[in-house]
């Protein structure tokens, strides 16, 4: 009988699970006493990747914190699928605030705690990608300015999900959402808008900045690790496919997530003080065709008459993003 050799990923860095490894390397979510700061019984829909980044997120932050942990979370589906009263998921001290100033409890929360003489509490704040690319931008900025000791976990789905999937400021060019219709010259949200938050918290020059993503738990967790290690602002993206804003089949959370790396549209790295410092390679780089097909957002592209014209603008983004964030070649200097 021949016995396939184990492949390096599956004890390596990408896995959750981690069993094959020495008990000191495994992940968080490998552990008997895990924190489950989400516990189930909230009401994401079936293959939501926000519900799966944060309590992936969450948990290690209680992890590396030994549970001394304050959240705050504004209003978005991480917050209504978690919270509806009186009910609540959450398994930490966990504050609602408004949808545009969860960085600004965050930092009242951080002043507390330093006005009483608190360093052993550590505080998250937390939102989707409107109430962070968006309405939050200011607060958020003023956190980074600031230097906060807060860590920021921005969900990326890529539009406001809460509210029927409008537009936000993370929505990639030419995807469908209720405000940007797939019609017209140029269907779907327009080229050369929006703005990428992790380089402009890059440009705060603030302690640590990362992007993580569902596909690479273990990597995610590490990223969350990491930035409580550091005093003063973070600040983590996460790329949370969300499959009923997206058209996807719930079962693809983990595919999609995975293609957006691959393809270099969401790049995966780590910066500390301003400069790069860390990215996570991708393996075989896959055409960006791969990623838009199975998401009804694009369908638009591939219709009776497909466009290729602006499949190829997309393409030259995840070429660019691939040079500009070394996606190629592992980096850690
Ligand atoms: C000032 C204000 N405007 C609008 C709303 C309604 N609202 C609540 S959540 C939400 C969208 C949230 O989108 P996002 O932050 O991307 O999170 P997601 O739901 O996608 O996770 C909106 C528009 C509000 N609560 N407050
Ligand atoms: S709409 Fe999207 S983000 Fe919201 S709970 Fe459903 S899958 Fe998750």
């Amino acid at each position: 009988m021949t016995f396939q050799p184990i492949k390096f990923y599956q004890t390596g860095t990408f896995t959750v699970g981690n069993r094959l490894l020495d008990p000191s390397q495994r992940s968080v979510q490998s552990h008997r006493d895990r924190s489950n700061a989400i516990n189930s019984g909230h009401r994401a829909c079936q293959g939501c990747g926000e519900a799966l980044g944060a309590r992936y997120a969450v948990d290690a932050a209680m992890d590396a914190t030994n549970s001394q942990l304050i959240a705050a979370n504004a209003t978005g589906c991480l917050e209504v699928f978690t919270t509806p009263y009186p009910e609540s998921s959450w398994q930490l001290p966990w504050m609602h605030s408004l949808f545009g100033n969860a960085a600004a409890i965050g930092t009242g929360i951080a002043a507390a705690l330093k006005a009483k003489g608190r360093s052993d509490v550590r505080v998250i704040a937390q939102g989707g990608d409107g109430g962070t690319t968006d309405i939050g931008f200011a607060c958020l900025s003023g956190m980074f300015e600031r230097n906060d000791d807060v860590l920021y976990i921005c969900y990326d789905n890529e539009a406001y999900m809460n509210t029927g999937v409008q537009r936000s400021s993370a929505t990639p060019p030419a995807a469908r959402t209720a405000t940007t219709m797939p019609v017209g010259p140029e269907p779907g949200n327009a080229f050369g808008q929006g703005k990428y938050v992790p380089a402009i918290a890059m440009a705060h020059n603030i302690p640590y900045v990362a992007t993580a993503s569902v596909a690479y738990l273990r990597d995610l967790e590490a990223k969350v690790k990491r930035a409580m290690e550091f005093r003063g602002a973070r600040y983590i993206h996460i790329y949370v496919p969300c499959p009923l804003g997206w058209g996807t089949a719930s079962h693809d959370t983990i595919r999609i997530a995975r293609l957006a790396h691959e393809t270099g549209l969401f790049p995966l790295f780590e910066a500390e003080y301003g400069e790069l410092v860390s990215s996570l390679p991708i393996r075989k780089q896959q055409p960006v065709e791969e990623y838009l097909k199975p998401q009804r957002r694009f369908a638009h592209l591939f219709g009776a008459k497909p466009r290729a014209d602006l499949i190829a603008k997309i393409q030259a983004r995840a070429d660019a993003n691939i040079l500009k964030y070394r996606q190629l070649q592992r980096e850690e200097v």
